[in-house]
């Protein structure tokens, strides 16, 4: 038996995990296409008007145990509009499976979380989910969900749907993975200068997460990273958030160009974890997702196959497709980030095979920041 589970202090504020996360955007339609078509996702619950909510249309997909609730107005002036005004598409919810969400919310509440709603129940023909929410950076929310009580599609007032797309034929051909990635490894959220340390204690103070041990301090940020971040995770490392917040060097940091143009602080990144990198990597480009480049010498740098060691690809498979690894004390990682998935440069996702390492791919950090650099300067933003 492992020694940290026999003396583990009672959880403050226990999680099972990330419920869903919900996207605001312009158009969830297109939205739900989108995630169907180049993320590999499959649509499995919608509600708008057709069931009598008069002002949003709502689409979940999944994939694995990931779920993205897309939501856009029906009309003008419907709720959440503003946000989309503000911001464009973003991510407004990042929601918690929690056993007690009256537990959780009063814990949040006593330490200083502003509420945004108190616990209700909500109910169909298919149960009663207590949900509750409270606010974080931005104008981002925590919603806290307990569906011990459910067994719908997602949540009461939903209805179970077909996929968008039917990908069965280009799995069968072998053309396309089943699933592009099966979970979500870690949501990002990007503060402003001077605040990530105070919501790193938020997250310590309101839900007991703990800092995990990999940061970018003022070493790496005055280098070349143009940032610091420090990553909190619940007791079980099952919800792991890093925070990162602009750091003042000669540049434009990445980190100021997000605030700029999401209008303040929000969510920045979505990793998702999957066991097949290379397959995912190559079907989303096929649908067109574009992905940030990596130069050859990263790849032909005697130091980093020293480094690296033996992966379960060839090098020269990575090479071809801009994948990064980096390997660490526990094991190695696989990862790459996809350019912003709208208009704006704002929220990108990231693709992470883990094989033992519970990091972050620190040993990229300059290789990705240079490539989200050179980005930022086709931009006009550097
Ligand atoms: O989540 C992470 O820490 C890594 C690295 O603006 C990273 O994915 C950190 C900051 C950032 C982009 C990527
Ligand atoms: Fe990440």
């Amino acid at each position: 038996m492992k020694m940290e589970h026999a003396t583990k202090k009672a959880d403050v504020f226990p999680v099972k995990g990330v419920d869903y996360l919900q996207f605001l955007v312009g158009n969830a339609k297109q939205a739900a296409h989108y995630y169907s078509t180049a993320f590999g996702m499959t649509c499995v619950a919608y509600r708008g008007p057709e069931q009598g909510y008069r002002d949003h249309a709502e689409y979940v997909l999944v994939s694995g145990s990931a779920r993205f609730l897309v939501t856009g107005a029906v009309h003008t002036g419907a709720p959440g509009s503003d946000h989309v005004t503000k911001h464009s598409d973003g991510i407004y919810d990042i929601a918690l499976e929690v056993p007690d969400v009256d537990a959780a919310y009063l814990h949040a509440i006593n330490a200083g979380a502003r509420g945004v709603t108190e616990p209700h129940d909500v109910k169909d023909e298919h149960g009663t989910v207590r949900i509750a929410a409270i606010a974080t950076y931005g104008d981002t929310i925590h919603s806290l969900v307990d569906r011990s009580g459910y067994d719908g599609p997602f949540l009461p007032g939903f209805v179970a749907r077909e996929p968008i797309v039917d990908r069965a034929p280009a799995i069968e051909a072998g053309l396309q993975p089943k699933r592009y990635f099966q979970a979500v490894d870690h949501v990002v959220g990007n503060v402003e200068l001077g605040k990530m340390d105070e919501w790193v204690e938020f997250y310590g103070r309101v839900m007991g997460f703990t800092n995990m041990a990999e940061f970018i301090g003022d070493d790496i940020a005055t280098d070349y990273s143009a940032l610091m971040s420090k990553v909190v995770a619940d007791g079980s490392r099952k919800v792991k958030f890093p925070l990162n917040e602009p750091a003042v060097s000669k540049r434009k940091s990445q980190i100021d160009e997000y605030l700029e143009f999401y209008g303040g602080p929000g969510a920045q990144h979505i990793a998702v974890a999957t066991n097949d990198i290379i397959a995912s990597v190559d079907a989303m480009r096929a649908a067109g997702v574009e992905f940030l480049d990596t130069p050859d010498s990263y790849y032909d740098d005697p130091s980093l196959r020293a480094r690296i060691g033996k992966v379960r690809a060839p090098i020269e498979e990575l090479k071809k497709r801009k994948i990064l690894v980096d390997r660490d004390e526990d094991g190695y990682l696989l990862q790459i980030f996809t350019k912003p998935v709208q208009d704006r440069p704002t929220v990108f996702f990231e693709l992470i095979e883990r094989h033992g390492s519970l990091g972050f791919g620190k040993g990229n950090f300059k290789a990705l920041f240079e490539a989200i650099e050179r980005e930022q300067e086709l931009r006009g933003n550097l």
